[in-house]
């Protein structure tokens, strides 16, 4: 089973407000949505680009994964999230071929998706998430 497409590219930011004046201002893009996902303890901020988004990152804890990352290694691309159907069964697939799964089990995400990440030293460096689309 193939991901069907790039859902979003997550970017770690450490001014959700000013990173938005950018992408609105300057690319011309425009937020549709800003969440924030306790769980992730991120505040998001979200822009279409044709069916991809954009999902700018904003940490509300500097222990959570976003401002540790920050910390470590500055704003930038943080993920690339794959949309796939049939979430539980893609996992235990890329599982059984080696990947290490940093979920085994999906958790709720942004827009109430159900997402899942795989372990960047499992991926060639690049964090990625699969999520699902619940209709
Ligand atoms: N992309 C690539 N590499 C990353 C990374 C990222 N986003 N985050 C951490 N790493 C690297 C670190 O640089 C480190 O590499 P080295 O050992 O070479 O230094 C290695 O992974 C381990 O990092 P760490 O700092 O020791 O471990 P962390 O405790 O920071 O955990 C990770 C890293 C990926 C397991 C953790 O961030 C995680 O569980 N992420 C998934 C959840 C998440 O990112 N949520 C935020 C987004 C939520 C949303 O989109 O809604």
């Amino acid at each position: 089973m193939i991901p069907k497409y790039i859902e979003h590219i997550g970017i770690a930011v450490k001014n959700l407000e000013e990173a938005i004046s950018y992408y609105e201002n300057i690319l011309g893009l425009k937020c549709y949505a800003v969440e924030e996902v306790e769980d992730q303890k991120v505040k998001t901020a979200f822009f279409k680009v044709g069916q991809t988004k954009i999902e700018l990152l904003e940490s509300t804890d500097p222990e959570g994964p976003v401002g540790k990352f920050i910390e470590k290694r500055g704003e930038g691309i943080h993920h690339i999230a794959f949309s796939v159907s049939n979430l539980p069964e893609k996992l235990n697939e890329v599982e059984l071929k080696g990947v290490q799964l940093i979920d085994k089990i999906p958790k709720k995400g942004a827009e109430g998706l159900d997402i899942a990440f795989l372990h960047p030293k499992s991926t060639f460096g690049v964090l990625t998430e699969f999520c699902e689309h619940k209709d």
